[in-house]
């Protein structure tokens, strides 16, 4: 399979990453969402060349990450798309990781400071059984499934990503919720000395997210620990992220340290950095503007031009239902 370079800050003219000197005073959080507000947007489709894309990443091989047990010609399940799976270089190269840093290419730069092992997640709240486990006993727990989702970001543009993981919900039940639990929030690692993003307050840390119950039990939801047959790299969430395939990418928190079980709505970074652009929800929604730009089509990294966004980026069979009766104005 070719793979061309990854392009170059395909979303906006941004200059590139190394213009961006240290010395530099941080951005003020207001300055950094004006900025990300130029970055993104209507310069799309002047980005990349036509990749070829195969259907099937084809051989494994053993570099970057180690080998995970994957079987890439096993038959398609329920939940996988047959769309083509974005190149590994893309998907490893091409990242938001705000601990990394701002630029699209500075999680894959620095990734080498994030110590993936030993590496341990706690589990707590409204649960029965409340825990802190090392992160190879909690993978023993669960034979790793592979499922190729879609992944939408809230910028505009998107991947298809095959990731191996365990469903949520298993690990949910293995720590039985009591009858207050209504909420799931999840907690990213926070250590500026291995997240060089940490050292400057463009968000507040760590990085937090939360979905409903409802949905965090859903089968689409997923922890993920690998992609493409591979052993997660840090640039992707490293050792363990969650994968939450219908709403935008900024709900799919990476390098998961603590699970908490609340009865009420938690926290979440960006609906709380700005209330007024990003939601607890966000589900991808077309029909629903940024107040900045549209959502109503996406650029797929790899392909020339742009697509048509999907209702729930495509999964509104599987979980439309879940939203019955709620406005879906709100989500943003
Ligand atoms: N901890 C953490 N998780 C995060 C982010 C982040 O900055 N920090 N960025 C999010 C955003 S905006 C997107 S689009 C996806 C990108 O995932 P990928 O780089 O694996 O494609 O990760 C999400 N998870
Ligand atoms: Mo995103």
């Amino acid at each position: 399979m070719t793979i061309l370079p990854p392009e170059r800050d395909p979303e906006g003219q941004r200059p590139p990453a190394t213009t961006e000197t240290p010395s530099r005073p941080h951005p003020t959080r207001r300055e950094f969402l004006r900025h990300a507000a130029l970055f993104t947007g209507t310069v799309a489709a002047l980005g990349g060349g036509l990749t070829l894309l195969t259907r099937r990443p084809g051989a494994v091989d053993t570099t970057p990450g180690e080998n995970l047990v994957w079987r890439p010609d096993r038959p398609l399940g329920p939940y996988d798309t047959t769309e083509a799976v974005t190149p590994y270089r893309e998907a490893t190269t091409y990242n938001n990781f705000y601990e990394f840093g701002l630029g699209k290419d500075d999680p894959v730069r620095l990734a080498g400071s994030l110590r993936t092992r030993p590496w341990t997640v706690s589990i707590d709240g409204e649960v029965r059984k409340p825990q802190t486990v090392d992160l190879g006993t909690l993978q023993s727990w669960f034979p790793l499934e592979d499922r190729i989702y879609r992944m939408r970001c809230v910028e505009g543009w998107s991947m298809v990503m095959p990731w191996l993981g365990f469903p949520l919900a298993a690990l949910l039940r293995r720590v039985e919720p009591t009858g207050q639990a209504k909420y799931v929030q999840f907690t990213a690692l926070h250590d500026p000395e291995q997240f060089p993003g940490q050292r400057s307050d463009v968000l507040d840390w760590p990085y937090v997210e939360g979905l409903r119950l409802d949905e965090a039990m859903h089968p689409l939801t997923l922890m993920a620990v690998g992609l493409q047959g591979r052993v997660l790299l840090p640039q992707n969430g490293a050792p363990l992220r969650l994968v939450v395939p219908w709403k935008y990418g900024f709900k799919s928190i990476k390098s998961v340290v603590r699970i908490t079980l609340t009865r009420e709505q938690p926290r979440t970074t960006w609906s709380a950095a700005a209330p007024d652009e990003y939601g607890f929800y966000a589900n991808v929604n077309p029909a629903v503007d940024h107040p900045r730009w549209s959502q109503a089509s996406e650029r797929r990294i790899g392909e020339l031009g742009r697509r048509p966004t999907l209702p729930f980026n495509g999964y509104a069979e599987e979980v439309a239902h879940l939203y019955a009766g709620m406005d879906l104005r709100q989500f943003f």
